[in-house]
């Protein structure tokens, strides 16, 4: 019986013992590079969902090296960080220690996976030499006026300490907001802090998405993440004053039916026009959240300024109102009240009786955008966009408004109250004028005290000698807020291609132009969807800005990227609090790496959440003892021949290859068991069938393989040392035909069929 255990063990020794990963460049190679998703080494440990997002990539990576690809496939360490940080205060520990006997445990578990990383190519955010660059690549925005200083409105949660970023607040179910890490509560509160002008690359973060091979719904999410918004600023004056109001419009063609204007609550002329009862009125929705009044069903309240605006075109008087529903942050903080055209803007003029002006002829009024200006000459007619476009121009030319674009992207808040990050290389003088620090890497100072004080002081704070610093006889305070924990991701899939042995190639020198220049962007990244407007947004500024600055050769860095799925447990996400872990080293033990990547790849599409079964994996385990019991029983022979299992060689090798390149490993799978169960009809197998069967094996199963390699092909050489095997179309008879099922574009199926059967059989199939 095939003892997995042993032979895990004793291949593990032997491809650490011979390097067997280490990765080597070969320039007459085509390149491939595979990036994972780099983990926070966390206490808890490698749980499944790391296996299901590394396996494949490592599946790919081992298909690519046999494809004659020089590829690259490494790890590292996200390590910097909430919940390393919070890990070592709830353990007492101290996060430098603490994450590096994490970083450890980390390195075992990959290992018994049977990943094929290179150690050598290993990268630490914690690491001096690492965030040195970290630190420089600040510097340099700092220097293009894309990182300030701002007082602003920041997310403060109380009980980690901190500020966080717009895209680390969540809502949770009751509409509250919480943390992402923890689900804590986050209020808002005025502070100075650092923030990166992520805005002002809105635009090319929207259009350079046409670059890139992502899957649309990961498009979307972005763009509507930074929620472009084309439209108009138009004037409306105030009668009887100077004042004006402009207000942001996206229907700018529904100008005819403005109704009335409705004014945030804390607009320049609702301060101007207070009295009592406005007074009131305000501290009753100053008493609610944001999000309560706002929402599309939430109750729509407002209070009459009593004083009117002047219609730009028409000249009618229309009343002001201050509204529960206009966002003080978005656009100018007032609208144009179009009950015609928008469903809140029509339940505020029914609730306070205000004349609706309908610019359709002969009709109800419809809602959200589906206003058509009919009142109006020149707008006749007009597709809605024309009309849009026509409305602009006229603005324009009669001086009433004019072309605004709006995003809903806000800049990104990038300094935390806490310890464990990169500091900032920034000084500030006695007058709070800024001096860079151009000594790299600004080192992170030891210290015990890394609780954070929770009035908003970095525990840096605390380090009187390390804060006060001296420089020709001037008095200098180092900034004591650390950077976020995405800083470091931003640019890590850069940082392994400068690693070299445990040195760094300088990021700014002309090799690393060459070798960005072979090596991106990223050919496939996996990873989770939960990061689709933190890193995979956060990451694309900065290497927009890296481009602009001339250190990187193109614009997107990963081309394309594939979103796994969740491993379910009874319909759950997988948890601790739940108790519903399945720890990969676990069943390393119990059912062995071989049987645990190949259940991984087989359990659906790599994107699908699915239920772990343990069925499941006792039945991998089951298969994989029956391929070995097949090289046992069976006498395989170099030049032993058979028509039929040729046919089923060939057909086999040919489906593996498609199946690979789409990453449709599950079919991959299946079509090895098939060729295993034709195996079993016969006495004698032949040497080359057996060989190409093991080569595709060994990108799933590696342990395995590189055992039957050697025991039963007698071979000395790694497996990994062979080529893709071909197959020959003349040895095919197809008697079937492949039939590809797409659903929005996606290739979800692929049935075969007999040839010449009928459509309406086909539809039966599906
Ligand atoms: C008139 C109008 C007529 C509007 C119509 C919509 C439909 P997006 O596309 O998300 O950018 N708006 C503008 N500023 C606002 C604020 N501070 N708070 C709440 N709502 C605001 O949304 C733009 C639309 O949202 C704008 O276009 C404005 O209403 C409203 F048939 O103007 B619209």
């Amino acid at each position: 019986m095939y003892n997995h255990n042993l032979v895990e063990k004793k291949w593990r020794k032997i491809w650490k013992d011979s390097r067997l990963y280490t990765f080597k460049d070969d320039l007459n190679k085509p390149k491939f590079y595979a990036l994972d998703m780099f983990p926070y080494p966390s206490g808890a440990g490698l749980h499944v969902g790391h296996v299901k997002s590394y396996t494949p990539t490592d599946v790919y990576s081992r298909f690519k090296r046999f494809q004659g690809y020089s590829v690259l496939h490494p790890i590292g360490w996200d390590a910097f960080g909430l919940p390393a940080e919070q890990f070592a205060l709830a353990t007492k520990n101290h996060p430098s220690s603490f994450t590096k006997k994490n970083i450890d445990n980390f390195k075992i578990q990959i290992e018994q996976l049977g990943f094929s990383f290179d150690s050598n190519k290993e990268v630490d955010t914690t690491d001096p030499q690492f965030y040195k660059w970290t630190q420089w690549i600040f510097i340099k925005l700092y220097e293009k006026g894309l990182a300030e200083i701002k007082n602003i409105d920041v997310n403060w949660c109380p009980e980690l300490g901190t500020v966080l970023a717009n895209e680390e607040v969540l809502t949770d179910d009751k509409g509250n907001k919480v943390s992402e890490r923890g689900g804590f509560p986050v209020v808002k509160k005025p502070m100075k802090q650092w923030v990166l002008k992520i805005t002002k690359y809105a635009d090319k973060l929207i259009d350079d998405l046409d670059l890139v091979n992502w899957s649309n719904g990961l498009k979307s999410i972005q763009k509507k993440w930074i929620g472009k918004s084309v439209g108009a600023i138009v004037k409306f004056k105030v009668e009887n004053s100077n004042d004006e109001i402009e207000v942001f419009t996206s229907r700018p063609d529904t100008i005819f039916g403005v109704s009335f204007i409705g004014l945030s609550i804390d607009h320049d002329l609702v301060k101007k026009n207070k009295n009592s009862e406005i007074e009131k009125f305000l501290n009753k929705i100053n008493s609610l959240k944001e999000y309560e009044r706002t929402s599309i069903n939430s109750e729509k309240e407002g209070i009459n300024l009593k004083i009117n605006a002047i219609h730009p075109i028409t000249n009618k008087k229309i009343p002001i109102y201050v509204c529960n529903y206009v966002l003080s942050n978005y656009g100018n903080g007032a609208i144009m009240g179009v009950p015609a055209g928008d469903k809140r803007d029509f339940d505020f003029a029914k609730k306070y009786n205000i004349e609706i002006i309908n610019i359709l002829k002969d009709k109800e009024l419809p809602f959200e955008g589906d206003a058509k200006l009919i009142n109006s000459d020149f707008l006749n007619n007009l597709e809605t966009s024309k009309a849009i476009e026509e409305s602009i121009k006229y603005f324009e030319e009669k001086k009433i408004g004019k072309k605004q674009v709006n995003f809903k992207l806000k800049d990104w808040l990038f300094s935390r109250q806490r310890y464990w990050g990169e500091p900032f290389p920034v000084l500030f003088d006695e007058n709070g004028k800024i001096l860079i620090e151009k000594n790299l890497p600004l080192l992170l100072p030891k210290t015990n005290d890394i609780k954070p004080s929770g009035d908003g002081k970095s525990p840096l704070a605390n380090l009187v000698d390390w804060v006060n610093v001296k420089i020709d006889g001037k008095l200098y305070k180092r900034e004591t807020n650390t950077m976020p924990q995405w800083a470091g991701s931003c640019w890590y899939f850069l940082a392994y291609l400068l690693k070299d042995g445990d040195k760094y190639i300088d990021l700014d020198s002309k090799e690393a132009f060459e070798i960005f220049k072979r090596w991106m962007p990223v050919d496939i990244y996996i990873g989770g969807q939960e990061h689709a407007v933190l890193h995979l947004l956060y990451s694309r500024f900065w290497y927009k800005f890296l481009y602009d600055i001339k250190i990187v050769p193109n614009k997107e860095p990963f081309h394309e990227i594939i979103n796994q799925g969740m491993i379910l447990n009874n319909g759950e996400k997988m948890s601790k609090s739940k108790g519903n872990v399945v720890n990969p080293s676990d069943i390393v033990v119990s059912h062995g790496a071989d049987a645990l990547r190949l259940y991984m790849m087989f359990m659906g599409p790599i994107t699908a959440s699915l239920p772990w079964e343990e069925s499941g994996i006792d039945g991998m385990y089951k298969w994989v003892q029956r391929v070995y019991r097949l090289f046992e029983s069976k006498e395989i022979i170099k030049d032993f021949n058979n028509l039929e299992l040729e046919k089923k060689y060939h057909n086999f090798i040919k489906k593996a290859t498609s199946f690979m390149q789409v990453f449709d490993f599950n079919l991959v799978i299946s079509e090895m068991m098939i060729f295993i169960n034709e195996c079993y009809k016969y006495d004698f197998l032949n040497y080359e069938y057996m060989l190409g069967f093991i080569i595709v094996l060994s990108c799933f199963a590696p342990f395995i393989s590189e055992e039957i390699n050697e025991v039963f092909l007698k071979n000395k050489t790694s497996i990994t040392k062979n080529e893709w095997p071909k197959y020959d179309e003349s040895k095919i008879i197809e008697d079937k035909i492949k039939l590809p099922i797409q659903i929005n574009g996606k290739i979800r199926e692929i049935l075969e069929i007999e040839k010449g059967i009928k459509e309406q059989e086909i539809y039966k199939l599906v």
